[in-house]
């Protein structure tokens, strides 16, 4: 099994019981967000952590080590070329010693895990795609949300997934999806999709109650944030942006992991780059409400409503 090296600062957070949030890599990599958007996104990320009285732990593979929690000077091996790394690459990155491995949803919360960290901050989750009736791809994402006991904070799923399927799929696991103080789960640049949460929550103690009390001892949460007002995108012209990007990675044959950076890139494209400071305040906010939820765990304070 794995044995991640934290850093100091972590381990010593860890050690007294004080609050830390897991983040992942990838979303930070090249392979999440163009540069320099990249390093602003880590930078305001860790700092809205640190703000909220909880210690950053930034998971990666580095020289073929899993880290948790990185030194400020270290920041920059994940914010260039970086090999997507999910749960099930992890074991691989560490056996073939990678430079970068840039861990995903599913190798964070399966990271965070293992050190011991209960809260996990990330942009947008991935999950079923459309079309998963055929291609069946299904992010990894969702079933280390159901294997892990961590609380994942997301600003829902990535904005072109069928999300429908994707909390029937969630239900199915058995992972709880609460809307932080919202009623409906988020679409990632937009607030709503339309589609209702199982449950809205308004506090951080109310989350760290449910993650007590859940039946399987290593199942998570998934918290949904959604983006603040101010910076939504105008949900119909989203909409119409997404129907024709992925109508034309269906006509020129992108597919699989390429989807991804190409709508993302049609979209801030169609938004005049508007997609992307979208993109760093939802990510900020959400590790400011994860700051939040690992505070209230790590207090063990659970005034009841
Ligand atoms: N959401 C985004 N951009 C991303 C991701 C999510 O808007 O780059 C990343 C996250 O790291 C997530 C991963 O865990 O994509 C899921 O990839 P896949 O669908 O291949 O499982
Ligand atoms: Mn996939």
């Amino acid at each position: 099994m794995i044995s991640p090296r934290c850093s100091e600062e972590v381990a010593d957070a860890l050690d007294a019981g004080r609050a830390v949030v897991a983040m992942e890599s990838t979303i930070y990599s090249e392979l999440g967000l163009p540069s320099p958007a990249n390093a602003e996104a880590l930078r305001r990320c860790v700092a809205a952590i640190r703000d909220g009285g909880a210690v950053p732990a930034v998971t990666a593979v580095i020289d073929g080590i899993v880290r948790v929690g990185l030194d400020d000077d270290e920041h920059h091996r994940i914010l260039g070329p970086a090999r997507k790394a999910a749960e099930r690459d992890v074991a691989v990155a560490v056996a073939q010693g990678w430079d970068v491995g840039a861990t995903t949803v599913s190798a964070s919360v399966a990271i965070a895990a293992s050190a011991g960290i209960s809260v996990f901050a990330t942009g947008g989750l991935g999950g079923v795609h459309r079309g998963a009736e055929t291609t069946g791809d299904v992010s990894a994402d969702l079933d280390a949300l159901a294997a892990h006991h961590v609380v994942s904070v997301s600003a829902g799923a990535k904005a072109f997934l069928d999300l429908a399927r994707t909390l029937e799929h969630l239900e199915t696991a058995g992972v709880p999806v609460l809307g932080w103080r919202h009623d409906d789960f988020p679409a990632f640049y937009v607030r709503s999709s339309g589609l209702p949460v199982a449950h809205r929550v308004e506090t951080a103690a109310e989350v760290a109650r449910v993650f007590d009390n859940l039946t399987r001892p290593s199942t998570g949460i998934l918290l949904t944030v959604p983006i603040p007002v101010d910076d939504e995108l105008d949900p119909d012209e989203l909409a119409s942006v997404l129907d024709a990007a992925l109508a034309e990675c269906d006509a020129s044959g992108i597919t699989g992991a390429a989807i991804t950076p190409f709508v993302l890139g049609r979209i801030a494209a169609a938004t005049d780059g508007g997609s992307i400071p979208a993109n760093l305040a939802l990510a900020e906010n959400n590790a400011r409400v994860a700051a939040e939820v690992a505070v209230a765990i790590a207090s063990g304070d659970r005034p009841r409503g």
